[in-house]
């Protein structure tokens, strides 16, 4: 019994695995456009539509960034697709692609 069992929770793994990926990948759904980038405080202002997963409606605003390295690439008027919630009590953008 044990034999045939084992394989099968492998693949559930395997497929679990998987699944947490596209979940991320699909996530980063929200449309943004960078307004204004501040190194110097680890943030970026960004226009942005409405973001489901932390209840929040269209508005501008500034977000930290999970990791700064992201703003030295950004500059004012880019598009982007992206993901936030609160860390540490701080709205904070956990992943970002600029949308060429
Ligand atoms: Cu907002």
């Amino acid at each position: 019994m044990q034999t045939f069992i084992k394989p099968a929770l492998r693949t559930l793994a395997t497929l679990a695995a998987g699944l947490t990926l596209s979940v991320a990948a699909w996530a980063q759904s929200v449309d943004g456009t960078v307004e204004k980038v501040d190194a110097e405080a680890g943030k970026v202002t960004l226009r942005h539509g409405e973001i489901k997963s932390i209840d929040m409606p269209p508005m501008k605003m500034a977000f930290r960034v999970a990791d700064p390295a992201w703003l030295k690439t950004l500059q004012v008027g880019d598009k982007v697709k992206f993901d936030a919630a609160k860390v540490n009590g701080q709205f904070t953008i956990t992943a970002l692609t600029v949308v060429k």
